[in-house]
């Protein structure tokens, strides 16, 4: 009998009851279980067929104090122990914060934002992993670099990182984490989970927040379990025979035009659909090829909840950006959220819905039960919104296209928590889109930071950083290796344009952060068409005039205001922008300068 891994490594006393133990290794099938602690008791075993894993179910009574549990496992032929430490739970206040709408996300890919430690850059079980030349291998990005940055980030004005998954992954090509190998593990590349609880307190210290990204959906096709599962139906299918998650059912279902394929989502919230329609997405291997979790069976289940449980608990996150969501069947989602907050009672996840249409997306929000199952997601990534700013900016979309995502949000629960965002690591970068330029860019930045939700914006776009689609997107942060030439985060280092850009920036972070109404003001459109779109943010204490144009030319508008919340106003005063406003018996006069949005408050 030999026990080679212990999952979770360890644990904290007074904080689940139940703790599902499991131990790989060696002819662990165990007949006896016994523990040297009176207060934890074994309340039964169960081995794999093949000795190689034993699932260990413990009970740690309420009065365990901390210290190192030492278990004894015998079969009749050998014996063997593992030890479980047992710590006592760090305060709880300044830890695990969740969003509000006050916050802004900036998402990081770890590898490719800056290089803290040299010395990680090729482990010694990695050889060849580490080019700066390849676009699909490690450059050398790291924990350590994301924390000597904080000071950057937090005088650009984000408040909260998401970093890019940060456990253990195998090949090169996995440089970006969605390989897992070990969900108990930080990539060697990225560091080590001491140097992950040091980002999150020193995120902490200047009152930043960070956001783990996990992927209870699959496992890295490298995972061990993969050709030794713990149990049988570990996974949906097995290595030879699985579903492909992206296997379209029959075209004309929905009677679709011929050339377009199915949608897959849009079976998920149908309340008419079949297990047999949904299988494929929620049974189906991503991509064909990530091995998807069988997140029906119970096992499983505890297995996941006890993982977030135990990343949150050991770093002190604040919350989790949960990976390919609609993959799972939903009753999971109930399960999953509910462990977690029976420990963290405000538990803040946001989840990926990868759709352009919010009668999709918002269906999959917790909080209603058109189903019967409620998912317990806090939010969502606003994609609808992200494709319509694409389109109105750069693919001559009318700007009242805008209006017309924002009329959905009557869908969802929480509209105000959704995260508007305009780029992130799967989609090309703006910058380097068909028609794109810098003032286009600004318009998509100005949007993110001004319409209702938490924004998330993209590492480097900021400085507008190039790059098309996956890896391209994904270049290394200009300055954050030793010997890059060029350091865009510094002043002095940026050139021209990149200054504008991140000022720019930093200048709409700045107003957002000062004004409430940015914030949580209720949104009200005044005006939309092909070229322009109006909108008011109102708090009780201000009420904030927001307006874009992005079209070539300037534009005057005559907006009506009588019967709106703009009403009576007599006085305009410019927070952002070169806008300029008059106003006559209710009736708003607006000149809009080319491409440009502007803030106007007004009282
Ligand atoms: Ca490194
Ligand atoms: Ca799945």
């Amino acid at each position: 009998m030999l026990v080679s891994k212990v999952e979770p490594p360890n644990w904290w006393v007074g904080l689940t009851p139940d703790v599902m133990v499991l131990l790989s290794g060696q002819h662990l099938e165990a007949t006896h279980a016994e523990c040297n602690l009176p207060s934890v008791k074994v309340m039964r075993t169960q081995s794999s067929a093949d000795g190689h894993y034993l699932f260990v179910w413990l009970k740690i009574g309420a009065d365990t104090r901390s210290g190192t549990l030492v278990c004894r496992l015998s079969s009749t032929a050998s014996a063997a122990q593992f030890e479980l430490p047992l710590a006592a739970r760090k305060p709880t206040a300044s830890r695990f914060h969740g969003l509000d709408v006050s916050d802004v996300m900036y998402l990081i890919m770890p590898d490719r934002f800056a290089n803290g430690d040299p010395t990680n850059d090729e482990p010694a079980d990695r050889p060849n992993s580490h080019d700066r030349s390849k676009p699909r291998a490690y450059h050398g990005g790291d924990l350590r670099g994301i924390r000597e940055h904080l000071p950057y980030l937090k005088d650009f004005g984000v408040t909260t990182l998401w970093l890019t998954p940060i456990l253990k992954n195998t090949t090169p090509d996995e440089y970006h984490g969605y390989g897992a190998v070990d969900l108990y593990a930080v990539d060697p590349h990225l560091g080590t989970v001491d140097d992950y609880q040091q980002l999150v307190a020193d995120a902490h210290k200047l009152r930043m927040k960070i956001f783990f990204d996990a992927v209870p959906n699959h496992v890295g096709p490298h995972h061990p379990w993969v050709d030794d599962p713990p149990l049988p139906d570990w996974f949906h299918g097995t290595k030879q025979h699985h579903i492909d998650s992206y296997t379209p059912v029959k075209d004309s279902f929905y009677g679709m035009p011929e050339q377009q394929q199915n949608d897959l989502f849009e079976l998920l919230v149908d309340p008419h659909a079949t297990e047999r329609l949904k299988r494929n997405s929620t049974e189906g291997w991503f991509f064909g090829i990530l091995p998807d979790m069988n997140t029906e069976n119970p096992v499983v289940q505890q297995y996941l909840i006890q993982n977030a449980i135990w990343w949150t608990e050991t770093s002190g996150l604040d919350g989790l950006r949960v990976d390919t969501f609609a993959y799972i069947d939903r009753r999971f989602w109930t399960a999953w959220h509910a462990g977690l907050r029976k420990v963290y009672p405000n538990f803040f996840t946001i989840g990926e819905v990868y759709h352009p249409d919010p009668s999709v997306t918002s269906r999959f929000e917790g909080g209603q039960l058109w189903d019967r199952v409620e998912t317990g997601l806090t939010t969502l990534f606003d994609f609808p919104l992200q494709f319509v700013l694409r389109d109105v900016l750069l693919h001559d979309a009318p700007a009242g296209r805008i209006a017309d995502v924002l009329r959905h949000d009557s869908l969802y629960p929480r509209p105000n928590l959704l995260l508007p965002f305009f780029s992130n690591h799967d989609i090309k970068r703006f910058a380097s889109e068909a028609g794109s330029s810098p003032a286009k860019l600004r318009l998509a930045f100005a949007l993110t930071l001004t319409l209702r939700g938490i924004p998330q914006l993209y590492y480097g776009d900021e400085i507008g950083m190039p790059g098309g689609g996956d890896p391209d997107n994904r270049r290394d942060f200009p300055g954050g290796w030793k010997e890059d030439p060029h350091n865009a985060f510094t002043a002095e280092g940026r050139t021209p344009e990149e200054q504008a850009t991140f000022s720019y920036v930093q200048s709409l972070l700045r107003i957002r952060r000062e004004h409430p109404a940015l914030q949580s003001g209720t949104l009200w459109h005044l005006s939309s068409d092909a070229s322009s779109y109006v909108f008011l943010r109102e708090t009780e204490e201000e009420r904030l005039l927001v307006a874009l144009n992005k079209s070539a030319k300037p534009v005057e508008l005559h907006i009506p205001v009588a019967d709106t919340p703009a009403k009576g106003i007599s006085v305009t005063a410019r927070l952002f922008g070169d806008a300029t406003a008059s106003i006559a018996r209710n009736e708003l006069t607006l000149t809009l300068p080319p491409e440009s949005l502007s803030i106007l408050s007004i009282n």
